[in-house]
């Protein structure tokens, strides 16, 4: 899998093509801004690495690119717990219009169940009509339960619902779909408390309730500004980055990291429900640093 070739290519072009002077550092700048690691982050990995060729601890470009690898690899994490076998845990999956929300439910119920997880659907995005057959229309197809009220009922009560039916079914892992339209903060908390207040009251054990946000990898900056928004609102546990297939870079996704530590459990790279994967950190950095 290679993607955001469009960024790698140019990291690679000015690796391959310079000798490690003052010049090529100030390249090195414009070039990590445009690519979405933005301008903080960019001016501490140069001034480490600026440091470490004066003080000769660099000599060639791989070791430089490796150098940087490591520096970046400290800001990005992996969301790599597993499921339980035996207790039910609920994932809410959140994110503004648009993003991949529903299209990754479908692809990570698949996934689970593959796994040899006991998965359920929850049609908690109640605010499109639209909304509630899309979902229905993905478990249909992949054979997995869904429950769902009508549209404009309270998304609270659809998970209500949808933990009843789990508890009775014995099923392990509720996905709940949310509504994303662009939610402002106070908003957003009112939503999240009362299903907060749901998932509590029915004995959900607090570690099993995780908070995905979902961020389109085509968006660049504006994906930063989303986690950050969501996570002030809500406390997110985890990112699930979609269309990765049609991303021209990826520095974003360091920044989410680096300001709010959050890990990156899935990637999506295309329409089908095989096209997610869970995220691989060391392929991740090769391809922002050129390897
Ligand atoms: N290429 C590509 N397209 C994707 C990927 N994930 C989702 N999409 C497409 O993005 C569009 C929006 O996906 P949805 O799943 O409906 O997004 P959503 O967040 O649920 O949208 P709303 O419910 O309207 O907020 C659809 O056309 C999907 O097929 C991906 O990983 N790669
Ligand atoms: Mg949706």
């Amino acid at each position: 899998m290679a993607f955001f070739k469009a960024f790698t290519n140019k990291i690679k072009d000015l690796f391959s093509s310079r000798k490690i002077d003052e010049s090529f550092f100030e390249e090195l700048e414009d070039t990590l801004i445009e690519g979405d690691l933005g301008a903080r982050l960019t001016d501490e990995i140069v001034t480490r690495l600026r440091q470490e060729a004066k003080a000769e601890r660099i000599k060639t470009i791989e070791e430089l690119q490796l150098m940087m690898k490591s520096y970046l690899s400290e800001y990005v994490k992996t969301y790599d717990e597993k499921i339980k076998k035996g207790e039910l845990s609920v994932h809410l999956i959140l994110g503004v219009n648009g993003v991949g929300k529903t299209t990754s439910i479908a692809k990570m119920a698949q996934y689970y169940t593959d796994q040899g997880v006991k998965v359920m659907l929850a049609a908690a995005d109640t605010f499109r009509a639209a909304a509630v057959d899309q979902l229905d229309i993905h478990a249909e197809r992949l054979g997995i339960r869904i429950v769902k009220q009508n549209t404009g009922s309270d998304p609270g009560a659809v998970i209500f619902d949808a933990i009843t039916s789990a508890q009775a079914k014995g099923d392990e892992l509720i996905l709940a779909d949310t509504a994303g339209r662009m939610h402002n903060k106070e908003n957003l908390m009112k939503e999240l408390q009362k299903i907060d207040k749901v998932i509590a009251g029915r004995g959900v054990k607090s570690e099993n309730y995780k908070k995905f946000i979902v961020i389109d990898a085509t968006t660049g900056q504006n994906g930063l500004s989303q986690a950050l928004l969501f996570n002030q609102a809500v406390k997110l546990d985890g990112v699930i980055l979609t269309k990765y297939d049609s991303a021209a870079k990826g520095g974003a996704l360091v920044q989410i990291g680096q300001q709010l530590g959050l890990p990156i459990a899935f990637v999506g790279t295309g329409e089908s429900y095989k096209d997610i994967h869970p995220f691989d950190k060391d392929e991740f950095l090769n391809a922002l640093v050129g390897l």
